[in-house]
């Protein structure tokens, strides 16, 4: 095939006039009309200079046309460097200065702010609005409505996904067409996603979940989406009815349980419901199921890897775990000491292998080979266990992250800025359960001798280098911060002390 991806994913619907996007107004999008657009968008790309391999960074809300940039992308060869909208332009500079990207899509309202730094870096700069106008759209108007698919190969760029890390610098993760291609199929098939389906999507389109699983599955079916800008629950609980499947962060399914809306009848109709991102407390995989005679499906998956295990379509899915490995993928659970593989049952790192698993960070040699082994298996950071049956849960992380609402909030790089502060001699960050978050970012922080420290100015000054779902939700000031024998800074104590702050 000349481009896998592309031809799987989207060339194999050229032309179709059944729907793929139907939008919250009741209008639908055919298949045909969609990769329309999406030509059309290549064609203006390739006519900015850009070729093969080029990376094309976007920060736009979620709209038809955003995700017809990601199939303009696939089909003239570029690499899809999709970013959260939340980021500010501190942390914006940073992602298309060490991506090196040559053309930045952002929305209108950001072009003034951005503009001087994308071509202080010799990129061009197109804007795509929330409404779908914008320069990017004018000038796709005048383009024709086919484009000649640029020829690539499995092994080829697709993608990079940035993610945090926990020195505080973000890598980003290069993920190649066989990777998304080998693990949308393997999806497709595990959770039986056929041409009926209609998914229920209100993730959003920059992370691997909502772009990657929930979008690459329905393309691989050949179904549709009921593509809605975010969460909400109004409108979700609206849409419902004409859905088949919905997936979502854990978030999603404890406010449908919040609403007394939300009932057995409500969800009656749906094959599916899928969550990830984020672990599912097994008491609200009981209490969905109470609510609706349902079992929430549970997968677990990265960035670096797309998804590695899932609970079965048919058969047990079991609260509190994430079910088996997908097939195609290894894994396994190390000592985090020697490497070893560990006997069934006890409690390790999990390391993953497969198609599914990326090429590396770009242009962080050091950081690739830290996390992935040579020989194909990738280090996950997070702490496993299997139990007799081949039944994998998530006990804990060897990393220092916290999710809240399913976004990866790493403490560090929040750390990096609060020490900077006026009178900050040092801080800790740190996790605590939220009700409606899961997790949520406490700052703790240590003033310097003789001084006192104005929380409220610190929160005001975080504005301009971190994105608002960073923010520590509540600064504690503290005399100084437990620590070991070894110097280490005690979280585990510090999470203990906050703990009912937010649950
Ligand atoms: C919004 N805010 C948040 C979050 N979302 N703060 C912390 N964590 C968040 N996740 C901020 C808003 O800016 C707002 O700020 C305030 O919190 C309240 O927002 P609210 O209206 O309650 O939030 P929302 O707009 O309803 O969004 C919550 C959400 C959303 C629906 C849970 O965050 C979401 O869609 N999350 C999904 C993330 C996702 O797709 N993750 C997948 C990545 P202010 O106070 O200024 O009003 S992980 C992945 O892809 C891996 C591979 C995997 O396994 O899937
Ligand atoms: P990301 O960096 O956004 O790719 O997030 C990946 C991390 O999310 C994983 O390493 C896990 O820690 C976490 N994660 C994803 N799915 C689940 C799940 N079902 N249960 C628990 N944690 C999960």
């Amino acid at each position: 095939m000349a481009n896998p991806l592309y031809d799987t994913l989207f060339g194999a619907h050229v032309g179709r006039a059944s729907p793929f996007l139907h939008l919250p107004d009741g209008s639908t999008i055919s298949y045909g009309a969609f990769l329309e657009s999406a030509a059309q968008i290549a064609h203006v790309i390739i006519g900015l200079g850009l070729s093969a391999g080029d990376r094309v960074a976007v920060q736009i809300e979620k709209s038809p046309q955003a995700l017809a940039v990601y199939a303009a992308c696939a089909q003239a060869g570029l690499v899809f460097l999709p970013l959260n909208t939340a980021y500010t332009t501190d942390e914006l500079t940073y992602f298309i200065e060490n991506s090196g990207a040559a053309l930045v899509i952002v929305d209108g309202g950001k072009r003034d702010a951005l503009a001087p730094v994308v071509e202080g870096l010799g990129a061009r700069v197109e804007t795509l609005n929330a409404d779908g106008s914008g320069s990017m759209t004018d000038k796709a108007g005048q383009a024709p409505r086919q484009f000649d698919t640029v020829s690539r190969s499995e092994d080829d760029l697709a993608a990079f996904l940035y993610t945090s890390g926990t020195t505080g610098r973000s890598k980003g993760a290069m993920l190649t067409q066989a990777n998304l291609l080998s693990n949308a199929q393997t999806l497709a098939r595990e959770w039986q996603f056929t041409v009926e389906d209609v998914l229920l999507h209100a993730l959003p389109i920059f992370h691997t979940h909502g772009l990657f699983v929930a979008t690459n599955v329905t393309l691989v079916a050949g179904g549709s989406m009921i593509f809605l800008p975010r969460f909400d629950l109004d409108q979700i609980l609206e849409q419902m009815p004409k859905a088949t499947a919905m997936m979502g962060v854990p978030t999603f399914y404890t406010r449908l349980l919040d609403d007394p809306r939300f009932t057995r009848e409500a969800a009656a109709h749906m094959r599916l419901f899928i969550s990830g991102s984020a672990p599912l407390l097994a008491e609200t995989h009981v209490q969905f199921e109470k609510r609706t005679g349902q079992r929430i499906l549970e997968r677990y998956g990265m960035t670096e890897t797309n998804m590695n295990t899932s609970n079965p379509y048919e058969g047990e899915r079991r609260a509190g775990t994430v079910g088996f490995p997908l097939p195609g993928v290894e894994l396994k659970i190390t000592d985090p000491e020697t490497g070893e593989a560990l006997p069934q049952g006890e409690v390790g790192l999990i390391e993953v292998r497969g198609p599914n698993v990326f090429k590396g960070y770009w242009q962080m040699p050091k950081k690739t080979a830290a996390e992935l082994r040579a020989d194909g298996f990738f280090i996950t950071g997070d702490l496993g266990q299997m139990d007799a049956d081949g039944y994998v849960s998530i006990v804990g992380r060897s990393k220092d992250l916290i999710i809240s609402g399913g976004y990866n909030i790493y403490p560090k790089e929040i750390e990096l800025v609060l020490d900077e502060q006026d009178g900050v001699l040092e801080s800790a960050v740190i996790g605590v359960p939220h009700r409606d978050f899961g997790e949520t970012v406490v700052g703790v922080l240590v003033p310097r001798a003789g001084a006192s420290l104005d929380t409220d100015g610190i929160m005001e000054k975080i504005k301009k280098p971190l994105a608002r779902f960073k923010h520590p939700r509540r600064l504690v000031v503290v005399d100084s911060l437990p620590r070991n024998t070894m110097g280490k800074v005690q979280k585990n104590l510090l999470r203990d002390a906050f703990k009912e702050l937010f649950a």
